[in-house]
């Protein structure tokens, strides 16, 4: 996702917080970020061009080696052996948010992360290797040349919430939120919350250990790197790369993927997947500060 999907999941997160993780997340974030994971979910974005964080830019998505749009599937040791993906990434930050012994700005790092990847994951194409995750299919939006990926990312998003909620983060937040408690949403959250488990791991995943960078090898030595991978970001990539199977990879060449048919068929499941993940986010942080989700 763009900036505008990324506060949107962290707005929706902050306001499901349970008591300690809110304090938790108030206290880590301060001021800088107004004490929310709405404006702290872009950070991750931001640095991972950077020479200091550039080993942090594979950490955005998994590469699915699937065959869609005709069949879909994550698996752990095919897409994710060295575990430098968005499903390590996840399973690393969780660990070191409550990990002890780390500096102020080791688990401000850590919670921004975790913010931004359990956005990431909900995007279908940050999990998929078809077209390097659809940069490489040009698409039109708007009346303007770009990409696939970038139209799931920011594209069809920023036409939608200037078309139906209010233009900004905030807004759209506050109306899915409101989807989620009371609207359309309502039913849907108990099954969003079916894998809340926040140290369940992957049953059958072996790590090539082999296979990581000099840099992450010295890491995984050292035991800062978590290195076992988790259930529930497996479960979340799944669900997320399966629309990699129906609407995602659905039209014709040259088709405006901003109006029309696509777009109608697109948003329901970017308004899904933000609501989700920002629900999931929240409560990967009540399980984790408060012990239950
Ligand atoms: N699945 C997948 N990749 C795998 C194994 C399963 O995407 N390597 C999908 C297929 C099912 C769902 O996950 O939709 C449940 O799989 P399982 O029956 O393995 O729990
Ligand atoms: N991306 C992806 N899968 C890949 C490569 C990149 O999902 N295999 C994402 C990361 C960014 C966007 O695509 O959101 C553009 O990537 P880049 O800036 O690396 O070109
Ligand atoms: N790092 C990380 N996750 C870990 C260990 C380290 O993101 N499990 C990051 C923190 C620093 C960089 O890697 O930005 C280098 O870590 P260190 O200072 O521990 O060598
Ligand atoms: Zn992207
Ligand atoms: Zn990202």
């Amino acid at each position: 996702w763009g900036a505008l999907g990324h506060q949107t999941i962290g707005f929706i997160a902050q306001a499901f917080l349970a008591p300690n993780a809110l304090k938790f997340v108030q206290n880590t974030l301060g001021q800088q970020y107004n004490f929310s994971l709405g404006p702290a979910a872009t950070w991750a974005d931001e640095v991972k061009s950077e020479t200091a964080f550039k080993w942090s830019s594979s950490l955005h998505f998994v590469d699915a080696n699937d065959q869609a749009p005709n069949s879909c599937s994550v698996d752990q040791q095919r897409d994710c052996s060295s575990l430098v993906c968005v499903l390590g990434a996840i399973a690393n930050y969780t660990t070191r948010v409550v990990q002890p012994g780390l500096d102020s700005e080791q688990i401000q790092e850590a919670l921004k992360f975790l913010d931004h990847f359990i956005g990431d994951i909900g995007q279908p194409l940050h999990v998929e290797a078809v077209a390097v995750g659809g940069n490489d299919i040009s698409a039109i939006c708007g009346g303007s040349k770009t990409n696939l990926h970038a139209a799931w990312d920011t594209g069809m998003v920023t036409k939608h919430v200037s078309q139906s909620h209010g233009g900004t983060s905030a807004s759209y937040a506050a109306d899915l939120v409101k989807e989620i408690k009371s609207g359309s949403f309502k039913s849907q959250v108990s099954s969003w919350l079916t894998c809340t488990s926040i140290s369940q791991p992957v049953t059958d995943s072996l790590i090539t250990k082999g296979s990581l960078t000099d840099e992450l090898n010295d890491l995984v030595s050292r035991q800062v790197l978590r290195i076992t991978p988790l259930e529930c970001p497996l479960v979340w990539a799944r669900e997320s790369n399966a629309f990699d199977c129906s609407v995602v990879f659905d039209f014709p060449t040259g088709q405006d993927l901003c109006q029309g048919t696509y777009f109608n068929n697109a948003i329901p499941v970017i308004d899904l997947q933000i609501a989700k993940q920002g629900v999931r986010l929240a409560a990967w942080l009540n399980v984790l500060f408060d012990g239950a989700p």
